[in-house]
Parts: C-alpha cells; structure tokens; sequence
C-alpha cells in the first residue's frame, strides 16, 4: 500500500503542521481552553482564512472536496497540538449532513456559513439510554402545519454548549434501534424549547446534555427526505471516526516524541533513564503501537469509496485499534513519565487523556469490534450469496 501524500496533500501537511508548530503551543491551548467556549474564536477563524474548514465539504458546497486522506492530514496536525477547536463537529459531521441532504441555494449557504466560520454546528445525535448507538433515536419529528415539532433528549452532544446550530436527529417512524424513519433537522440552538447543559470532559474538550421540548421548526429545517436521513448520518460518522483514528495517530505521535525527549533528559543513578535497556523496550513498544495506528487509519482513510462491508470493517479496525493501542501508548508514556506525568501542568497528561477518551467518542472499541464482525459477516454473507 502506498503510504505517500500527493502534491496537494503535502502543501496541506505543510501548512496545518506549521500553523500548529508555530501558534498552538500547549500553554495556548491551555488557555483557549479554559476560555467560556472552550476553544480560541479567534484560531477558529484563522482555521477559516486558512481554508481548513472547506476541507472536506465537497466543490458543490463550496468547500475542496477533501476524501478521506485530506482528512487524516488535517486531524494528525491538529492531534499533534491537542486541537480544541470544534473541527470534528461542526465541519467534519455537520459539514457533511448539510453536503449529503441540503440542495442548491440552502445547501450553498449553510455550507458557506460552515467554512467562513461565521457559524458553528453541533450535531444532536446520541441519546441518553442509547450508549453509542446512533440508530438508538427516540427524539420525535411530528409534523405540524408547514413544519415540525421536536422532543426528546441527546446526552454528550460533542461543543454543544457553545455551538450557534444544532443538527438534531430525530424520529420520524420507526422504533428505537431501527436505521430507517430517522430525518434531520436543522434547529438554532437558542431557539424556544431547546435547553443545554454543558460541561467540560476529561480530555479537555467541552460537551452538552440537550433538552427539546416541543420545540417548533419550520418546513425548511428538515435536511433532504424526511425519514431518509439514516444512510448521511452513518457516512458522516464514518468521516467521524476516520478523523478520531486520525487525531489519535497524530496525539499519540507527540506522546512518543514527548516520551522520547523526557527519557533522553531525566536523569537517575548519574545517567539519562533512557540509557536502561528495559526503558528503550517499552519506548520501542510505544512506537509500534503508533505505528499499527498510523497503518490502520490510513488504510480506512482510503476506503471511504470501497465497498460498505468492506469500508465499515476497515473503519472498525482502526477504531478498534486506537482504543487498545492509543491506552497502550498513553498508560506507558505516564509510567515512564513517573510521577511528572500525572500533573496538570505537564503536556503528557493531556495527551494521555485525550489519546484514552478518542475510545469514547463514537463508539469505544468493543462496539466497533461488535461493528467489524457485523460487517464480516455480512460480507461473507454477499460473497457466499453472489457466488
Ligand atoms: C512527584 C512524584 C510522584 C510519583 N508518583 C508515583 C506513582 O504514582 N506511582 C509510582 O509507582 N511511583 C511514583 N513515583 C515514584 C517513581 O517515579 C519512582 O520511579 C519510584 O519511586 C522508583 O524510584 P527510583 O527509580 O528513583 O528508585 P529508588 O527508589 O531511588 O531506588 C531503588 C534502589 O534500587 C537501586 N537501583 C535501581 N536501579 C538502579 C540502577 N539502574 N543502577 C543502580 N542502582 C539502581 C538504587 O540503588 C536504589 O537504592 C513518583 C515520584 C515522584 C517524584
């Protein structure tokens, strides 16, 4: 397989790893962080001057018509930098729900609200007693006059507290569980009936546990087809995890640099503690961890046009990988770190929390372990059918 960037992806590398290197320095993160959006306004537009938020938003929408690669670059930089900023949620699944359901002029100017960064999304999805199910949607779309009327709840909506819209998924038939009667409305997240909690997580990231209660939408807030919605909401949570596996690859790559460098400078008994053999194994074992993330996830980063059983179970694998890899690399790195590594004012701390909770977003790793084998089994299944 081979591994190298094009021209273009290079260029794009080159700038998201000098903007990160030269502007997002951890003391910076720190303190957009603990600004009241939890992320910096101001990097969020630079982001949109850059161009990073067209990135993955197809040429119809406006945006660069990024795949799955494009992608990989931009989350292994801002990975490397403990990006806060809300990229995955607003640009990379919201983006694409308005690229896959939104159509001519509304979909050219919410797309342009995304990418001038004038506007920030969150999407609504999971639901309270529905653990990482997204198909688990008990929120109900009734219809109402011209419009909609929205109930339910959504727990640990992704910068939720701070977004300006919210892509709420909600039902529209169905039960529970069932991919189909899904739909997608857009809803402003200050509108009446919609009330948020938010709270930072451990990975130094912000989330929201959302109300709507008989919250009233016009007709021109469902996205595409009502009930149609299941089969954009899976492919942008594809793009999701693909960008998750991604962020991991580029955190836990810094973790070992960090790793490295601390080895190289602590010293005990009179030398470097990284001149003991047993301490060289364990670095060296957290950097084939890296590396078995690195390959999965560009290996799914290029399966986005593949086939769906085979794009889901390469999809999984990376997943499946970050979470048992990624808490290899963050636990060694603490304990080689010894007891610098547990405090608040060292880099290595952060990166180890954000490298553990990527396992929580989107489903940790048994569910996608759960998910590879569904889609084993359904493509054997195909073969066995078309054969
Ligand atoms: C702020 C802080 C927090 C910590 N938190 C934790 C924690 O949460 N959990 C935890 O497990 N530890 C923690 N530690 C301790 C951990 O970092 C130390 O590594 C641990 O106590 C072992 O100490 P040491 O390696 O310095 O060995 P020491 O206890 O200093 O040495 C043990 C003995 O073995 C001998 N020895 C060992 N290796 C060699 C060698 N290569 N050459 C010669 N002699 C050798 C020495 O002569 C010495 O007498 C913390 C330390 C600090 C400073």
């Amino acid at each position: 397989m081979d591994f190298s960037y094009s021209d273009e992806q290079r260029m794009l590398k080159d700038m998201v790893d000098r903007l990160v290197a030269e502007q997002y320095d951890f003391d910076t993160r720190e303190a957009a962080r603990a600004s009241s959006a939890g992320y910096s306004t101001q990097m969020w537009q630079q982001f949109a001057e850059l161009g990073l938020l067209g990135v993955p938003l197809s040429e119809d929408a406006g945006g660069f018509d990024g795949g799955g690669a494009e992608l990989m670059v931009v989350a292994e930089g801002f990975g490397r930098a403990l990006v806060v900023e809300p990229y995955l949620a607003s640009v990379v699944l919201c983006g694409h729900l308005i690229d896959a359901l939104a159509d001519g002029v509304h979909k050219a100017e919410l797309a342009e609200s995304i990418i001038s960064g004038e506007m920030r999304y969150a999407l609504a999805c999971h639901e309270p007693d529905g653990g990482y199910d997204p198909h688990w949607i008990a929120t109900t779309a009734r219809a109402d006059g011209d419009g909609y009327v929205l109930d339910g709840s959504k727990a640990v909506v992704a910068h939720g507290d701070s977004a300006d819209r919210l892509i709420v998924i909600a039902r529209s038939s169905g039960e529970p569980g069932d991919r189909d009667g899904l739909s997608a409305f857009l809803v402003d997240a200050s509108a009446q009936g919609v009330a948020r909690r938010g709270y930072p997580t451990i990975d130094g990231h912000r989330a929201a546990d959302i109300t709507l209660a008989n919250v009233r939408v016009g007709g021109d807030a469902l996205l595409g087809e009502a009930r149609q919605a299941g089969a954009a909401l899976d492919a942008a949570l594809e793009r999701g995890v693909i960008y998750l596996c991604a962020e991991a690859t580029g955190a836990m790559d810094r973790a070992c640099e960090l790793t490295l460098e601390y080895l190289k400078q602590r010293k005990q008994f009179g030398v470097p503690i990284g001149s003991f053999q047993a301490l060289q194994h364990r670095m060296v074992d957290m950097r084939i961890a890296l590396e078995k993330v690195r390959a999965l996830t560009f290996w799914a980063a290029c399966s986005l046009e593949s086939a769906p059983d085979e794009r889901r179970q390469r999809i999984a694998a990376a997943k499946v990988m970050v979470g048992r890899a990624g808490r290899q690399v963050a636990e060694e790195a603490i304990q080689l770190f010894g007891g610098m590594g547990m405090m608040e004012e060292s880099a290595i701390a952060h990166y180890a929390k954000r490298i553990v909770m990527i396992d929580h977003w989107l489903g940790d790793h048994r569910w996608h372990m759960a998910a590879f084998r569904r889609a084993l089994v359904d493509g054997d299944n195909a073969l066995a059918n078309a054969a």
